[in-house]
């Protein structure tokens, strides 16, 4: 096998989203993913096993174990994962997107986006079309039916018209919950936060968006410089779900009482119960309706 033909273990690494050590335990309990040499001796993988490790990440994320899909044939593997497509996967507007992304006038998405967001109004934008476009997304990029070039471009433009709900909300009233979003050091996955974000905006709460990738200390430091009233942290199925816990644990005791911490995203799913003071959303209507009763209080406060 020639070299160019095996990808190095950090290029593995990263195009699959795996650290090194989880695969090593992975390659001692399961046997998978193997290292291969080529005539050189280097070390390596196929492509082959980075579809089939992003299949079995799929099917992990929908909740079926590793030991039950590690030794299956692809096929089988295949399978499972189309009978995972969610309903809103066959919605035509789903494959309309899918559609363009794929085609070489990328503008056109961009403009066929910004007129959902018209049509739709902002929480159908979000619920109806955002949500479960961007699990499509995900999964044909799992699937190998777009590259990973097409998901950025995705992620760009939804990220931009997000931006551009939030930044078109009215101007919040005097003593709206202010809100800090950001992620942690390590997660770059950003949607589920400008989602969130978008929304609260619309509502009628003060929004500071922070970005991604901090250190939890700097997340601790503007919530009290900025004096928010809420926290609001996303952890995307990327995000090593071992560390939540320990994380909100964290910064709830390093956050003074009586800002709350409120959490989201695929990796906080499972988790049945959350830390003293954290609130935990998978569901953004849920969220949304949370953050209505803060800014009803405030209304009624100020009365
Ligand atoms: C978009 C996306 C990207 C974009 C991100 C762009 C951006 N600016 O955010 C790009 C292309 C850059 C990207 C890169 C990568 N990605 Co990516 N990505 C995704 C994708 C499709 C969506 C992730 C996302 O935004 N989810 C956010 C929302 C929509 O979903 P959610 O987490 O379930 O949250 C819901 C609720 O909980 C709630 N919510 C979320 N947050 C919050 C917060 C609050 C406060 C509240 C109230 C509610 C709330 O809202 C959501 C809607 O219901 C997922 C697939 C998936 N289905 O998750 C893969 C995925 C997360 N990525 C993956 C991988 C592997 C990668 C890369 C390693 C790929 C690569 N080859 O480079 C890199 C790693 C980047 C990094 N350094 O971390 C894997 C992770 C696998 C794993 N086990 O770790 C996934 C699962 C894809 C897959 N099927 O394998 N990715």
């Amino acid at each position: 096998m020639q070299s160019t033909e095996l990808v190095s273990p950090a290029d593995f690494a990263r195009e699959t989203g795996q650290d090194k050590d989880l695969l090593r335990k992975w390659r001692q309990r399961y046997g998978f993913p193997e290292l291969h040499s080529d005539a050189t001796g280097t070390r390596g993988y196929t492509r082959q096993q980075i579809v089939r490790l992003r299949l079995i990440l799929r099917l992990q994320q929908a909740g079926l174990p590793p030991a039950r899909t590690i030794d299956r044939p692809m096929e089988e593997l295949e399978q499972y994962c189309a009978t995972l497509a969610p309903a809103a996967v066959a919605d035509a507007s789903v494959g309309r997107a899918i559609g363009l992304l794929r085609s070489v006038r990328p503008a056109e998405f961009d403009a066929w986006l910004g007129a959902q967001r018209a049509d739709r109004g902002l929480a159908d934008f979000v619920n109806g079309l955002a949500v479960p476009l961007t699990v499509a997304v995900g999964q044909a990029w799992a699937a190998g039916e777009i590259d990973i070039y097409h998901e950025h471009l995705y992620s760009a433009v939804l990220a931009s018209h997000l931006e551009l709900a939030a930044a078109a909300a009215p101007r919040p009233a005097e003593g709206a919950p202010r809100v800090l979003f950001a992620t942690l050091h390590g997660e770059h996955h950003a949607l589920g936060l400008l989602m969130t974000r978008a929304l609260f905006a619309e509502q009628g709460a003060e929004c500071i968006h922070l970005g991604t990738d901090l250190p939890a200390g700097d997340v601790v430091a503007a919530a009290t410089g900025f004096q928010a009233d809420i926290v609001a942290l996303s952890f995307s199925f990327a995000y090593p779900k071992r560390h939540v816990l320990p994380d909100l644990k964290h910064l709830r005791s390093a956050l003074p009482q009586r800002i709350a911490l409120w959490a989201g995203g695929a990796a906080t799913r499972g988790i049945r119960r959350p830390p003293r003071g954290v609130g935990l959303f998978d569901d953004l209507p849920a969220a949304c309706t949370a953050i209505a009763q803060r800014l009803a209080q405030a209304t009624h406060a100020s009365a």
